[in-house]
């Protein structure tokens, strides 16, 4: 069966722009590959930029056992990050979401090009002035935050806001594998992690991303921020909901559900 991808990123983003939960695609169609699913992400970008966003980086998904299980998933995912979607405080207006959850973040700032398909963990931390803490908010676009791989993909990774810390280090200055968070929901301790729990170290998952971009002809870009994905379980941001990642090295980072 042939998939029209520039159909499903218009249903996608009728979701996002009306707020409602859409039918997951695989409840719709027969089969959804994953190229097909990538090539949707792909349309639905375009539509993002032709409405004049701009691309603020590229992120991971699903990278993390935490997440792995909550979601049912089990293997990474690789999405776009938009400009328009970079929070400028941490105030997340949740009239402009549908279900939204919250997640720590490791976030690598890039001073220089990663391309694929021969990225390594050590190259990305040579091309990385700053890694920081964040908390991503995703919301999926479909009903009950329920999907398959090739439907999470399609969706860019469920991708919505991310907040970004301003205490950052220099790759190499702190060791990413034991760097830790506690993740916390309105002072309650919801998950702690280190880094080597995003796949045994986050470097890696950076490399990861760049050589799948590679595959595509696409690179990782200076000046882009990468998430590495999750390394504890998401949770509902709901109004009033304030969540802090605490993280050794990196400070905290704050987002408060507004609405
Ligand atoms: C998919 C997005 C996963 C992460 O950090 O694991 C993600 C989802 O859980 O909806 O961003
Ligand atoms: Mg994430």
């Amino acid at each position: 069966m042939t998939i029209d991808h520039a159909h499903w990123a218009e249903y996608l983003l009728a979701g996002v722009d009306e707020r409602v939960e859409v039918q997951a695609i695989t409840k719709v169609v027969d089969e959804l590959s994953i190229d097909d699913a990538y090539a949707i992400q792909a349309a639905l970008l375009e539509l993002q930029l032709a409405r004049g966003d701009t691309l603020a980086g590229a992120k991971l998904g699903l990278t993390s056992a935490a997440k792995q299980e909550q979601m049912g998933v089990s293997e990474p995912v690789y999405g776009w990050v938009p400009a328009g979607s970079v929070l400028d405080s941490g105030d997340v207006v949740l009239d402009e979401l549908i279900h939204p959850r919250c997640e720590p973040e490791l976030v690598f700032l890039l001073a220089e090009d990663l391309a694929g398909p021969d990225v390594t963990a050590g190259d990305v931390l040579d091309a990385t002035r700053e890694v920081v803490g964040g908390i991503e908010v995703i919301d999926s676009r479909y009903e009950a935050f329920s999907f398959t791989l090739p439907d999470v993909i399609a969706d860019n990774t469920s991708a919505a806001r991310v907040a970004i810390g301003g205490d950052g280090v220099a790759p190499r200055d702190v060791d990413l594998t034991t760097l830790g968070c506690v993740f916390e929901v309105d002072g309650e301790v919801t998950g702690t992690a280190t880094g080597a729990a995003l796949l045994g170290d986050p470097a890696a998952c950076v490399a990861m991303l760049a050589n799948h971009l590679g595959r595509h002809g696409q690179k990782l870009e200076a000046g882009w921020l990468v998430m590495a994905g999750a390394a504890t379980d998401a949770r509902p941001l709901t109004a009033g909901t304030t969540a802090t990642a605490r993280y050794s090295h990196l400070g905290s980072v704050t987002v408060t559900g507004k609405g």
